[in-house]
């Protein structure tokens, strides 16, 4: 294969996680989370991890046990993690236990500029082990994680 982005000439893989109610991008409340589906998101994730060499992975769940099982399976197989946890980034330490475990390198991306949203989101459990946080970008703010990853790994 000729392609920047086949196995073997990848710099690596990109695990980029969705959480609950992710899947409802572009289809509810676009004065909130815009227009882009959760489609669009992978697809301009996964343009810009190749353009950086990269190998991008796309996982949605709804479910925090499944979500555990990927972060888990990114333990050697995956260099960075761009992870938007949704509601469970204020609930679960369960999740920052696993992301701390892998020792992946992960950015947290919220569409949302959660600080100017209620109170229960000003505060995340993921944050603390997170090599950067990007909030209130908008959509966008996947390929800053993804340019973040980019330039630093
Ligand atoms: O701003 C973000 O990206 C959030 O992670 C979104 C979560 C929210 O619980 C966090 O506090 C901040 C909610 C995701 C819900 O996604 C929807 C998308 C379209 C329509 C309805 C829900």
């Amino acid at each position: 294969m000729t392609e920047a982005t086949s196995n073997e000439d990848s710099r690596g893989t990109i695990l980029v996680i969705n959480g609950p109610n992710l899947n409802l991008l572009g289809t509810r409340e676009p004065e909130k989370y815009g227009t882009s589906t959760l489609a669009d998101v992978e697809q301009l994730a996964t343009a810009t991890g190749e353009a950086h060499g990269f190998t991008v992975e796309c996982v949605q769940s709804n479910h925090e046990g499944v979500l555990l099982d990927v972060i888990h399976a990114a333990r050697g197989t995956a260099v960075g993690i761009v992870l938007n946890a949704g509601a469970f980034t204020h609930t679960s330490v369960a999740l920052r236990d696993a992301l701390a475990a892998v020792q992946v390198p992960a950015v947290e991306v919220h569409i949302t500029n959660v600080h100017q949203r209620e109170e229960f989101r000003h505060h995340s459990f993921l944050s603390p082990v997170c090599a950067a946080v990007i909030v209130g970008a908008g959509v966008f703010g996947y390929k800053l994680a993804i340019d973040y990853l980019g330039e630093t790994l």
